[in-house]
């Protein structure tokens, strides 16, 4: 008997030995120490040894079985520690690699174009608001001397969500909440995303961006508004800019003009960029029409004002000659990473 438990013992031993994997050593467990395992059978053959035996045999039994649960906890945990092993090794990292580049995103030309425009305005001591995209028709073009069939409001068709209610077609509709709100004086620019009814070609979009800008004060003329604008104009595209402006006419102002700022590429001698005219149109102007103050709620008779309104892409494709605005809508990096 004594030599058949030795026997298992050694065998167990040796298998435990050779196995590599926790499910073998799992298997080998079972067939040693299971209930249908080896060992158990020789308890189960008990009966065969003399009564007087029997307690020297079963405390041999009881020594093997803790040998073997002996071999079998030295024989995890080499195969844990080999595994850990391993794992490190494939873990390893080369601190020594070139990192990975970052990939930075930068502003889009209009965003350029807009913070530079904020920037010159903040610093005339403008205030920057924003106002909603949906707008009342009242705020759109009632309050802007825009009447219910005035031809005006065909050449800025718009899209109606009902018939009170549109897609904004110029950002004067933030500054009529401005003025409705009555704090003067006002000084303020509102830039932001409108709209219009237009086919999509290299000078139009159905959605586009504009920067307006207002002032109401006592004592506002004329001449602040040219010496507003041009200051605008030598700080947006340098210091020798020139400014002119021509008689025009908006609903909303009287009297009304369109300013054309010299050439910034060949000073005012003309080229291919102005179209040899030396003079490149930048924005609207004008002294607030008094019917607007009036349906705002303020007295023409006390306050003044000037107003003007410019199209954001237009700058930014001026500024950055760009000859086609759709290149500002398609988001290709290629394009982008030029500004
Ligand atoms: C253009 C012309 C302009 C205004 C916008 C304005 C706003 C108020 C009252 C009066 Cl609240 N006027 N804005 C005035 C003149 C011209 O824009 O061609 N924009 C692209």
């Amino acid at each position: 008997m004594k030599e058949k438990l030795q026997k298992i013992r050694e065998e167990a031993l040796a298998q435990l030995e050779s196995s590599d994997t926790l499910d073998r050593l799992n298997e080998i467990r079972v067939a040693y120490l299971g209930k249908k395992g080896k060992l158990t059978a020789v308890l189960k053959g008990m009966k065969e040894v003399a009564p007087e035996e029997r307690p020297r045999v079963g405390q041999m039994v009881n020594e093997t079985r803790a040998a073997i649960e002996t071999y079998l906890d030295s024989a995890r945990k080499k195969i844990a520690d080999k595994m850990r092993e391993e794992q490190l090794k494939k873990e390893v990292i080369d601190v020594t690699l070139p990192a990975q580049k970052n990939h930075f995103g930068h502003r889009h030309p209009n965003t350029i174009a807009l913070e530079e425009m904020e920037r010159i305005f903040i610093g005339m001591g403008y205030e920057v608001m924003e106002g909603p995209e949906i707008e009342y028709d009242k705020y759109n073009f009632e309050y802007l001397n825009i009447p219910a069939n005035h031809p005006a409001k065909d050449e800025q068709d718009t899209f109606y969500i009902n018939n009170d209610i549109l897609l904004r077609t110029q950002t004067s509709s933030v500054q009529v909440h401005a003025m409705e709100q009555g704090k003067l004086p006002i000084r303020m620019i509102a830039p932001g995303r409108v709209f219009r009814s237009d086919e999509v070609d290299a000078t139009h979009s159905p959605s586009f961006h504009q920067v307006e800008g207002l002032v109401v004060d006592r004592n506002i003329t004329f001449a602040d508004l040219k010496g507003t604008l041009a200051e605008f104009a030598r700080e947006m595209f340098g210091e020798q800019t020139k400014t002119k402006f021509r008689p025009h006419h908006f609903p909303f102002t009287e009297p009304s003009a369109e300013m054309d700022v010299t050439c910034f590429k060949c000073g005012g001698k003309g080229c291919r960029f102005c179209k040899g005219s030396g003079w490149i149109e930048i924005l609207g102007c004008g002294m607030v029409h008094p019917h607007v103050l009036e349906l705002c709620g303020i007295d023409p008779e006390v306050y003044t004002g000037f107003a003007f309104g410019v199209g954001l892409e237009r700058i930014a494709l001026l500024k950055y000659e760009i000859d086609d605005m759709r290149l500002l809508y398609e988001n290709d990096e290629r394009f982008l990473k030029q500004f």
